[in-house]
């Protein structure tokens, strides 16, 4: 009997580990001491997985605290540091790390520091990691650590700290939100990653996400290549139309990341590829009864106190797509093909 996947086990974790981060950050009150009022721009940057986390904390920052901010993958801010800072404009950068030990990312924030262009927040499941001790502004999520290659819940707590900082504060009824709605939507998720994971008529995935939700699309899109080697593509959701639609057909899954400023828009979108053979899921926080005219299935998201909050309860379906289409393909989930934890240069 093959012990149970390890990835598998810290994705069915997330409702009571989220519980667990929204304490510990409830003790750990460095966001409080951040005065965005002070920075002329935010960059948020990370490596993969928190690179992406990086697209959507960036626009949910720039709307919650009216400041100018950006997502750059720690490589580019390394090697072209003069395209994204400037001495004259002082700038918070907020360094997103599961390991705290990824070389690019470690060796952007030296460069930041040198320059003397801001200052500098880690966020990291490791806080006694290297990149940690290099700032002195540390949001730690240590219950989130885990042991898969890929990032799963190291992700969806890192957004809960993130969303700390940008929001300076956490609602009410946070906790029941995650436990009782996190349950449901577990559930919910696991029953139809599972059909549409073995269904191997649907040979690619499409991911289509606007506003901060882009951020997540494209997290999806490397769960699905990272865990299940499937062909995967992340767009906003109008720019679908603008030349990649014309990929779409019966062997095509597109899964769209509803918004409440877009829906009317999203959901043409939706039909446009629906007619065009897809096959089509919705993830929405938003219940209206035009979604299910023109989808295959939906996945409804208890809104919550803020969109900002409820994020994370959409990684679940996203990471369970990615591990029964791994599964069912023969594939280890916790030995992904050609990746390693931690990419450390010399
Ligand atoms: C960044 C990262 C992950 C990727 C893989 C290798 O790690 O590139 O995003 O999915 O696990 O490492 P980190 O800097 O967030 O630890």
């Amino acid at each position: 009997m093959k012990c149970p996947s390890y990835t598998f086990e810290e994705i069915l974790s997330q409702p009571e580990i989220w519980q667990q981060t929204l304490y510990h950050l409830s003790q750990n009150h460095i966001e409080t001491a951040i005065e965005f009022g002070k920075y002329e721009q935010v960059l948020f940057t990370g490596c993969g997985s928190t690179y992406y986390l990086s697209l959507w904390a960036s626009r949910w920052c720039e709307m919650r605290q009216r400041v100018l901010s950006r997502a750059v993958p720690s490589s580019d801010l390394l090697l072209f540091p003069s395209s994204w800072l400037h001495r004259n404009k002082r700038s918070l950068l907020v360094a997103i790390s599961r390991s705290a030990r990824t070389t690019e990312t470690i060796r952007a924030v030296e460069r930041f520091q040198a320059g003397g262009y801001g200052d500098c927040v880690v966020v990291t499941c490791y806080p006694d990691q290297p990149l940690a001790k290099i700032s002195p502004w540390v949001l730690g999520v240590p219950g989130a650590g885990e042991k898969s290659v890929v990032q799963t819940r190291s992700f969806s707590n890192m957004m809960l700290a993130v969303a700390a900082l940008i929001e300076q504060d956490t609602p009410p009824g946070l906790a029941t939100l995650y436990m009782e709605e996190g349950t449901r939507i577990l559930k919910e998720s696991i029953a139809l990653a599972k059909f549409l994971g073995s269904s191997h008529n649907l040979a690619k995935f499409v991911f289509l996400g606007s506003g901060p939700f882009y951020g997540l699309a494209n997290e999806a899109m490397l769960k699905g290549k990272e865990m299940s080697l499937t062909p995967t593509e992340a767009f906003h959701f109008m720019e679908f139309r603008h030349g990649p639609i014309s990929t779409v057909d019966r062997q095509t899954l597109v899964v769209g990341l509803l918004s409440e400023e877009g829906l009317d828009y999203e959901l043409d979108v939706l039909k446009d590829v629906h007619e065009l053979g897809a096959y089509v899921v919705a993830l929405s926080g938003v219940k209206h009864p035009s979604i299910m005219q023109n989808v295959d299935h939906a996945l409804f998201i208890d809104e919550g106190p803020s969109p900002i909050w409820h994020a994370p309860l959409y990684l679940p379906f996203l990471q369970l797509l990615a591990y029964y289409r791994a599964i069912s393909k023969g594939l280890d989930p916790d030995h992904p093909v050609h990746l390693k934890a931690v990419v450390e240069l010399q």
